[in-house]
Formats: structure tokens, C-alpha cells, sequence
């Protein structure tokens, strides 16, 4: 696949600012840090459309990254942020939730998990959400860089029996830093777009 004119939209704080012209989107949802933003500038050969952060909780709006104006990226905000007070963390959760639940456009999520731990409480909290939204997603096993190799497959075969026992999602490991598992990935995606 490739990204001609890839353009950030607009950087939503409430519906009402959600672009209107019923592109299909691509949802990039987990926790803090885990490389959601990273992941839509590997995706479009970009290294600085989106804005990325070693610090967690660099993205707090929902953004929208026209691709092509064929679909969008959407970057939420990521959860598990502790230096996020109480009430911020509640209101991000309710803001992601509610795009989630509500929004027509979504034609696919992205989960993204960390590769290297056991996917944690909110990781799960996450899961049972996205399940029970019904929508079509598929978890990538991001920063796949971070281990050997040898190790990558057992490692997704693993979390994938930790997360979804049953084996029925899409479970693929990506890496940013090393731009490997692009192509499996926009496979996925063109085929959730209807492309291919
Ligand atoms: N080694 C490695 N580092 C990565 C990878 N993807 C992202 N990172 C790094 O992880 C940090 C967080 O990346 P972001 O893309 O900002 O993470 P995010 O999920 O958007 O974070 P929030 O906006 O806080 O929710 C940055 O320092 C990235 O360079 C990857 O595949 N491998
Ligand atoms: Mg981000």
C-alpha cells in the first residue's frame, strides 16, 4: 500500500468536532506508551505526522488522520496513564468509550498490546469492551523489536492464549522501530476497507 497524501484532520475534544464525511475508520486503541501514534507513522512512511512521546499520555484528544481521503487513522488517547489524576483518566475513559460505542464510521480497531508482558488488567477490561461492542478488531503484539526473533511467534501464540483463549482474533506481531509485519498489517486493513 502506498500513502500518497496522508493530512492530520482535526484533533476532536467532543463529538460534535468528528469529521462528517463518513470516511471509514481505522481505530487505534491500548494503553499509555504502548506505540498507537507510532504505529499510524510507520503505517504511512511518515516520521512525524503524529505526534509521539517516550513520556505516557502524549495524545489526550481523539485525532483524525485523513489517509488519502479513503479512510482515516484514528488515534484516541491511551488508558493506564497513572500521572493522569482520577478525574482525567475517568474522562478520557468516557470519551473513548463513547466514540467506540457510538461511532458509525469504525471499520476496524486496532488493539495493541505490549509484546514483552503479560497483558494487564486494563488490557483485559479493554478486550471484554471491544468484544461486547461487536465491532471487527484485530491485537497486535507491538515492539516486537524488543525480543529476539527466534522468539517473536511463541511469544504472540502465548499472549494471544492469554487475552482470547478461544484463538478466533487476528493476533500479529508489528514493530515501529523496526518496520517489520507493515505489509501482513495493511493486508488487514485493505481487506476490512473492502480493497482487496
Ligand atoms: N522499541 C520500540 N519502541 C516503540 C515502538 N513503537 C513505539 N515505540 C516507542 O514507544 C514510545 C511511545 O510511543 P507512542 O507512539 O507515543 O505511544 P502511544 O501509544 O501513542 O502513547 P499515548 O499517546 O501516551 O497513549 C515512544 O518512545 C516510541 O518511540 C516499537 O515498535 N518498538
Ligand atoms: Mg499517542
Amino acid at each position: 500500500m502506498v500513502v500518497k497524501n496522508p493530512q492530520f484532520e482535526i484533533s476532536a475534544v467532543n463529538p460534535k468536532q468528528y469529521p462528517k464525511n463518513k470516511l471509514p475508520e481505522i481505530v487505534l486503541v491500548g494503553k499509555s506508551n504502548v506505540g498507537k501514534s507510532s504505529f499510524i507513522n510507520t503505517m504511512i512512511n511518515r516520521k512525524k505526522l503524529v505526534r509521539t512521546s517516550s513520556e505516557p499520555g502524549k495524545t489526550r484528544q481523539i485525532n483524525f488522520y485523513n489517509i488519502d481521503n479513503t479512510f482515516y487513522f484514528v488515534d484516541l488517547p491511551g488508558y493506564g496513564y497513572s500521572k493522569m489524576s482520577k478525574k482525567e483518566q475517568e474522562q478520557v475513559g468516557i470519551f473513548i468509550e463513547d466514540y467506540l460505542f457510538h461511532r458509525k464510521e469504525i471499520s476496524l480497531i486496532i488493539f495493541l498490546i505490549d509484546i514483552r508482558h503479560e497483558p494487564t488488567e486494563n488490557d483485559k477490561l479493554m478486550y471484554n469492551y471491544i468484544i461486547s461492542s461487536g465491532l471487527p478488531f484485530i491485537i497486535l503484539a507491538n515492539k516486537a523489536d524488543k525480543i529476539a526473533i527466534t522468539k517473536v511467534d511463541d511469544t504472540v501464540k502465548k499472549l494471544q492464549k492469554s487475552i482470547n483463549p478461544i484463538g478466533d482474533i487476528t493476533t500479529l506481531p508489528f514493530s515501529s522501530e523496526r518496520k517489520i509485519y507493515k505489509e501482513e498489517v495493511w493486508n488487514v486493513i485493505l481487506r476490512h476497507l473492502g480493497q482487496s
